[in-house]
């Protein structure tokens, strides 16, 4: 549980998201000293706590209550529900609002030489991810015995290396499938960055806090459409 009184926030430290992050908190009014290169930045005008983390370390820093908000990408959400959920770990989140950045969606992709396949193809197949969890999902879904094989990262060049028949990678403009000579195929999981919240959290001031920020939250994303 969070042992202090501030309101803890988690964004991601540097990548994607992290300008679209400290936008929206200027935004909606979370004046913050982020020069230095800190973990936690604090707020000057509000008690909030910025801790700025590796994306995949997000979810789970919300669920175990260290920090009471978080703002990740739905895909790496879903994969560490269903990782802590397979461990027997608690894998709970209020979802509050879907953000208006970091949109991609997670796809299969195999060899353009290949030309179009149907879903028949990636039986026995091997298929290179980041996200093995939410891709065995789609597979036992779909009734598809295909094996993932984990890859941190570079997966677009697995099967030019041999190291897989397909691909399950995130794609937003397609110019990186394209520069690999690679198809893109179903769309498994569609994504936006979301703020989420620890369910357990309790404190009254914590909580009025998120009440006062969500309406302007809700004004900074309507002012956009
Ligand atoms: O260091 P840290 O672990 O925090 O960062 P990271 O390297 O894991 O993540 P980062 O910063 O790359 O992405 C953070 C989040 O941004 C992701 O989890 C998604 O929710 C979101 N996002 C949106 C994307 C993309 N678009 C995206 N295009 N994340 C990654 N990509 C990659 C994709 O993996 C592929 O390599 O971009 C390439 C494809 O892009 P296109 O435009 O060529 O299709
Ligand atoms: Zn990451």
């Amino acid at each position: 549980m969070s042992n202090t009184n501030r309101l803890r926030i988690a964004i991601q430290k540097s990548g994607r998201l992290s300008k679209d992050c400290q936008d929206l908190l200027k935004q909606i009014g979370v004046k913050l000293n982020l020069r230095e290169q800190r973990l936690i930045a604090h707020s000057t005008n509000m008690p909030i706590d910025v801790l700025r983390v590796r994306d995949d370390d997000i979810p789970g820093l919300v669920m175990d209550g260290v920090c009471d908000l978080g703002i990740v990408g739905e895909n790496v959400l879903v994969e560490s529900q269903a990782e802590r959920q397979n461990q027997q770990q608690n894998a709970d989140v209020i979802t509050l609002s879907k953000l208006d950045f970091g949109f991609c969606r997670l796809a299969l992709a195999w060899p353009q030489e290949l030309g179009e396949q149907s879903k028949d193809w990636f039986e026995g197949k091997r298929i290179a991810t980041t996200y093995p969890e939410i891709l065995k999902q789609y597979l036992k879904r779909e009734n598809i015995s295909a094996s993932a094989v984990m890859l941190t990262g570079s997966v677009e060049v697995a099967p030019r290396a041999g190291l897989a028949d397909a691909i399950c990678d995130l794609v937003s403009t397609g110019a990186t499938l394209e520069a690999n000579g690679l198809m893109q195929g179903e769309t498994i999981l569609e994504s936006n960055a979301c703020l989420i919240q620890n369910p357990a959290l309790q404190d009254p001031e914590k909580l009025a806090l998120i009440e006062k920020l969500m309406p302007r939250l809700k004004g900074v994303k309507q002012a956009k459409e």
